[in-house]
């Protein structure tokens, strides 16, 4: 058999021709003189749209915020300051499972042959430093060559979208315009297809215990949205009447108004009706389950001893473990193969909203915070949220067909901001809102510039607390290592875009809150709210509480008197 016949184009043009063909049509990313030459053949080919950001941090987040709405993202950075400095985000992309190819320019492989010390190294005579400080936060790495770029790079790329994991790749700055040898053959994203054998019995084996249940349920983490199989789930549950529930690392990824979803499962921390759906089902189908403390009301989940574990590319079922078998083809045969189950009693009934009423003129509370922001969501909405006091947005109902984008298992404050970017890019149409402390925003803040140049119209409400209040809840209640620098936060639209037209407020009471929620999204809307520095909803300061004992055990200082923000009810 004979190979098609090849082609030959620069290393650079290949890279960018190869990041296009798998959907991406931006890069991220700060400048630097290892990484200047690939930028020109990214203008001169007109391949992509460049974005540059403030910091290679932001970057990576940016990255991994596009990626969550395009299925893969990208960013550029420079040698050893650049990588380093991204390094963070990458390591959130690889928590989080979301694949981003980070590239960094690096010193050239004529210094590498020679030996020669160049800046951006740490001036030892090695080079590989940074290779290996990216094998930890990536599925796949490797420095190109004009021996290797060709498979490397689809293997790289190939690697990110499989395994929805983060790669990461040098390309010295000497070969990006070196012609060589490249596949004729566009690069097609797909997965090998599964063992015909192990797909046949594995169907059969979920199938053949879903339709033996008497109380079938399904739970659901983060891998069902990253390996697109949200609406099989819906149509399995409908299919077999069973009630849906997730993990906040899932929030949204099943619509929350289909009338099986139950709610968030966080064992003892759920509400009763979900855990009763979950952990007293006859069979539950668990997928891309990882749990971790706050995910599982601290580690009292209980599952069924008999869960199934379905993964991306493995399942546990019945006592065997099934290899070569991929998350969707699994599901798509199992509502194949179950009977429609018709009039199986319902399980639960809905929790009631309990209503708060607050003076409109009376300072703004959480509480009354939070059933505003309830009424302002729409249908559609791409909602942020950030490490803090809003995490309370978890526990708001999303209308059909939003979009959550946060960062439970790494948790890096900060990250929303460079994510909303990011997601602003790939999704300019949607209305994305961001909720955010003031402790997170002072991370990346910078990049409401970038989100401001582009001409971007999120609605960014900012809690100014003053400080670092889901922190109060573990330790340090009035310490001043908890309290931050009062910026004038309403202002920064200005300060970041001289002739911006964003809408700005300073909201310190309900009234307030629903001027701002009035106006409309015709332009960038920037809602500052002041509130209290002892105010949080209960479910956050409980389980800021209840971190604390697991962090810092029976001695810890948390027990001494008033170092803790406590729920008030
Ligand atoms: C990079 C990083 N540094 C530190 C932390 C620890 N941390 C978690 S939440 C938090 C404070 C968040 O404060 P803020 O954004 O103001 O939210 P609030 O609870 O006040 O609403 C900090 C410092 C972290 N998660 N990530
Ligand atoms: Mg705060």
């Amino acid at each position: 058999m004979s190979s098609p016949p090849g082609r030959r184009m620069k290393i650079g043009d290949f890279l960018l021709h190869r990041l296009e063909e798998a959907g991406i049509r931006h890069l991220f990313g700060v400048p630097g003189d290892y990484n200047l030459e690939l930028l020109q053949q990214l203008y001169d080919t007109g391949a992509l749209k460049w974005i540059g950001t403030c910091s290679e941090l932001n970057a990576s987040y940016a990255a991994d915020g596009y990626a969550r709405l395009n299925g893969l993202g990208a960013l550029l950075v420079t040698n050893g300051v650049g990588a380093l400095s991204a390094i963070n985000g990458i390591g959130g992309s690889y928590s989080e499972h979301v694949p981003v190819i980070c590239i960094a320019g690096s010193i050239p492989l004529r210094s590498i042959d020679r030996g020669l010390g160049m800046h951006h190294t740490m001036a030892d005579g090695t080079y590989d430093h940074f290779l290996d400080a990216y094998a930890h936060v990536t599925a796949a790495r490797a420095r190109l060559t004009p021996r290797n770029a060709a498979t490397e790079i689809d293997r790289l790329i190939l690697t990110a979208w499989r395994e929805k994991l983060p790669v990461y790749m040098e390309l010295p700055s000497d070969i990006a315009c070196l012609d060589i040898e490249v596949p004729a053959a566009p690069l097609t994203l797909a997965d090998p297809t599964s063992d015909p054998e192990r797909l046949g019995s594995c169907i059969a084996a979920i199938a053949g215990q879903l339709s033996a249940a008497t109380s079938p349920a399904i739970l659901v983490d983060a891998d069902a949205d990253r390996f697109g199989v949200a609406s099989e789930l819906i149509k399995l549950a409908e299919k077999i009447q069973s009630p849906v529930a997730v993990i906040n690392t899932a929030k949204s990824v099943i619509d929350e108004t289909f009338p099986q979803y139950v709610g968030i499962y966080n064992g003892k921390a759920s509400e009763p009706h979900v855990r009763e759906a979950i952990e007293t089902s006859d069979c539950l189908l668990s997928v891309g389950y990882r749990p971790i403390e706050v995910t599982t009301g601290d580690f009292t989940a209980a599952l069924p001893v008999n869960t199934i574990r379905a993964r991306g590319h493995s399942v546990d079922v019945n006592g065997d473990n099934y290899q070569a078998v991929t998350l969707k083809e699994v599901l798509k045969g199992v509502i194949d193969a179950v009977p429609r189950v018709r009039n199986r009693p319902p399980r639960h009934v809905a929790a009631a909203v309990e209503a708060v009423h607050a003076e409109d003129s009376a300072k703004l509370t959480q509480a009354a915070y939070w059933q505003a922001i309830q009424d302002y969501l729409r249908p559609g909405d791409v909602l942020f949220v950030d490490n803090g006091t809003s995490y309370a947005l978890f526990g708001l109902k999303f209308p059909p067909k939003c979009t959550f984008i946060g960062s439970v298992n790494w948790g890096s404050i900060g990250y929303s901001v460079g994510a909303l970017l990011g997601a602003l890019t790939a999704a300019p149409e949607r209305r994305h809102l961001l909720f955010v402390g003031d402790g997170s925003f002072q991370v990346s803040a910078q990049e409401l510039s970038t989100i401001l140049r582009h001409d971007h119209k999120p609605v960014i409400f900012l809690i100014n607390n003053g400080g670092y209040t889901i922190e109060r809840g573990y330790l340090g209640k009035t310490e001043p290592y908890n309290d931050i620098a009062n910026w004038s936060y309403a202002d920064l639209p200005k300060v970041f875009r001289r002739d911006t037209s964003a809408r700005s407020f300073v909201v310190k009471t309900s009234r307030d809150l629903q001027d701002a929620l009035s106006a409309p999204n015709d332009r960038m809307i920037f809602v500052e709210s002041i509130m209290d520095s002892y105010d949080a909803l209960a479910p956050i300061t409980n389980s800021s509480n209840k971190g604390a004992d697991l962090n810092y055990g029976p001695r810890g200082p948390q027990h001494r008197e008033n170092m803790q923000l406590r729920p008030t009810r």
